[in-house]
């Protein structure tokens, strides 16, 4: 795998003012593959420095330019998206068909979002005698995390971009090559130097550093929820913009209506799918008491279906944290129908696809975020009761409504306290607002509504 061992700033890779360096290790097998630099406060501030001085030129940049380089990136990241697959693989331990098609193709397809969206966006518009401008923030500190690496950075950097920001990226400590490769691209669409900047290095220094730095106006933060209230308080103190993008623990509820194996089927899969990674997982299954047997065996079946053909999870203390929270499901008195705590192979960060029935809402199980391949099924005895456990912890990311008629199933989800709702199965749509309810975060991310938090409102009266 192929290394820079200098960080991304000013349009070109130069050396760190320290020595120290990250190893990155393929979590399938537990080999070193790359170092990159472990920038310090001093990297970040030579970073932000360089943003501060991109940023004039380029919000000045007329709209239709920054389109243009907007669909540059998507293309370079569609010429290049087998290396793309290749290093997130590599350093993440997804299967090689998931990061052609999610970890590789959702990023393009957001690129490309932001690409049509700056060129259509209307940055000025009269209301009555004033005219009212869309502005960008200014600078924008970007902290992403690990679970779907390319993804989480287009997120952010694409949305400042089209809005006429200027960024300065660190990206998650375990996988940082796939963050370089994004900075070649970024080069290579020909966005001017200081535009883009990438500081790789550890949260505590270059994160904190990042999120705390006088010259950033905006942070932009995705990651877990200690984190995230730690930014968003210094950012209030600071009286500075902030998104936050933390957990989930969505609820996917099948209404006694619904085509019931389907909707185990394909909830089981959305929970194994990248391993349980994703902070939208709809990790509590909430089935009705009448059903509730059938639905447990269904899911039993498709879990044990899984058995290898998943990735590993990224690290050794994400791995302990995973098999830390199986067995408080098992103590809790959760019963266990598929997989379990012990480790499935020796060598690589695995855990197996996991289903616990007999939940009940107050388990430890059914409240945090496990950020594994764990699902929970939660039986209720009638719709206000699957509401109240469906609504019943303090996150609100995501989830999922299943009936035999659409009508029902919105009028469910409407009355669900959460930011986003897959009717019966839901598509993904790179231009629906995603962001969470709660604690789950604040802002949204994709389409018109993650191009708004980027800019900021000046009205001229007449
Ligand atoms: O997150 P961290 P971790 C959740 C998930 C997971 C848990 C822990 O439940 O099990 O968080 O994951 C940077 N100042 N999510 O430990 O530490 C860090 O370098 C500034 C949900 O990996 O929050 C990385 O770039 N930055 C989630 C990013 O924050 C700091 C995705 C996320 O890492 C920092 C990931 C600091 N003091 C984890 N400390 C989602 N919402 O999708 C760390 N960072």
């Amino acid at each position: 795998m192929k290394a820079h061992d200098g960080l991304y700033i000013d349009g070109a890779w130069r050396p760190a003012e320290g020595h120290d360096v990250i190893e990155v290790v393929n979590p399938a097998d537990e080999q070193a593959i790359g170092q990159v630099p472990a920038g310090t406060a001093a990297d970040v501030d030579a970073a932000v420095r360089a943003a501060r001085a991109a940023l004039p030129a380029w919000a000045a940049t007329a709209p239709a330019e920054r389109a243009a380089r907007l669909a540059a990136l998507r293309d370079v990241l569609v010429a290049r998206k087998d290396e793309i697959a290749e290093t997130v693989t590599a350093e993440l331990g997804a299967p090689l068909a998931f990061s052609q098609t999610v970890h590789a193709g959702v990023p393009i397809a957001v690129a490309g979002s932001y690409a049509e969206l700056a060129a259509a966006h209307a940055f000025e518009e009269k209301v009555g005698n004033s005219t009212v401008y869309q502005e960008p923030v200014g600078v924008v500190g970007a902290i992403t995390p690990w679970n779907y690496p390319l993804h989480q950075i287009v997120a952010k950097v694409a949305p400042a971009l089209a809005a006429g920001c200027t960024v300065v990226l660190k990206p998650a400590e375990n996988t940082p090559l796939t963050a370089q490769l994004f900075a070649e691209a970024i080069h290579e669409a020909g966005v001017p130097a200081g535009v883009f900047n990438l500081v790789t290095g550890l949260g505590p220094v270059a994160g904190q550093a990042l999120a705390e730095h006088p010259g950033v106006d905006l942070v932009s933060f995705t990651g877990s929820t200690a984190v995230g209230k730690r930014i968003g308080a210094a950012a209030g103190a600071a009286v500075k913009r902030v998104a936050l993008e933390l957990g989930g623990k969505s609820a996917n509820v099948i209404l006694p209506s619904a085509d019931l194996a389907k909707a185990v089927a394909v909830g089981v899969a959305n929970v194994m799918s990248n391993s349980g990674q994703t902070c939208s997982a709809w990790t509590r299954m909430l089935v009705h008491s009448d059903q509730y047997d059938e639905a447990v065996e269904l899911a039993a079946a498709a879990a044990a279906k899984y058995g290898d053909r998943i990735g590993p999870v990224v690290s050794a203390r994400q791995q302990a944290r995973v098999r830390g929270y199986i067995e408080k499901g098992v103590a809790e008195g959760a019963r266990l129908i598929a997989g379990g705590p012990e480790a499935p192979r020796e060598k690589g960060y695995f855990i197996s696809p996991t289903v616990f029935a007999d939940v009940t809402p107050e388990m430890t199980i059914a409240q945090e975020e496990i950020f594994g391949p764990v699902l929970t099924i939660l039986r209720y005895e009638d719709e206000e009761e699957a509401l109240r456990i469906a609504n019943g912890t303090v996150y609100g990311l995501a989830g999922a409504v299943w009936a035999a008629d659409e009508g029902e199933a919105v009028a469910f989800a409407r009355r669900m306290d959460t930011g986003q709702v897959d009717i019966n199965g839901g598509r993904f749509n790179p231009l629906a607002p995603f962001g969470g309810y709660k604690q789950s975060g604040v802002g949204r991310e994709l389409g018109a509504h993650g191009l708004a938090e980027y800019l900021q409102t000046k009205s001229l009266q007449f």
